[in-house]
């Protein structure tokens, strides 16, 4: 029983999700990106390109919506295509987030995602789940079970 918890929580932390946003896919970085993800050591468990409904968008970040940019963060990310992901390594959520590097891409550091491919705090080309929970919680949201195998 311990083992099956143990492999169970290993494999939790082993996973993130993320999206290249619509920026991201109307400026064609989409290749360029996957490389750094992939050269990062991280392996895609499943992938889509697909659009969010405003909807969609207002659920994924409801925990946005009392902020000023809500808005304007939902228009965003409904305006255009994106590319949806589940990626595994070990310590998949720290290690994406450092790969992406910070919200704003001012403040990013030199080699990451945002700092390559961002162009504003707001359209800031990548999103990764910030916890465990959070990962499973966004990888649910858009991929059924059979999908993330
Ligand atoms: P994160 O994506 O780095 O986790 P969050 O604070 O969770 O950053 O914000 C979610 C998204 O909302 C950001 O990625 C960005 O697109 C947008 N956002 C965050 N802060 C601002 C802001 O101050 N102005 C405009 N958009 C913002
Ligand atoms: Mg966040």
């Amino acid at each position: 029983m311990h083992q099956i918890l143990r492999n169970l929580d290993k494999m939790i932390t082993n996973r993130t999700f993320t999206m290249l946003k619509p920026d991201s896919v109307e400026k064609g970085n989409i290749g360029a990106i996957l490389e750094k993800i992939n050269a990062a050591g991280f392996k895609i468990v499943a992938m889509k390109l697909t659009q969010m409904t405003r909807r969609d968008a207002e659920t994924f970040y409801a925990i946005h919506k009392e902020r000023p940019f809500f808005g304007e963060l939902v228009e965003y990310m409904t305006r255009g295509p994106i590319v949806a992901a589940v990626l595994e390594k070990e310590n998949a959520v720290e290690d994406f987030r450092a790969l992406i590097g910070a919200t704003n891409p001012e403040e990013a550091a030199e080699g990451t995602i945002r700092k390559l491919y961002a162009t504003s705090i707001s359209e800031n080309a990548v999103h990764g789940s910030d916890s465990d929970e959070n990962a499973s919680i966004e990888s649910a949201f858009h991929f059924s079970g059979r999908d993330t195998f």
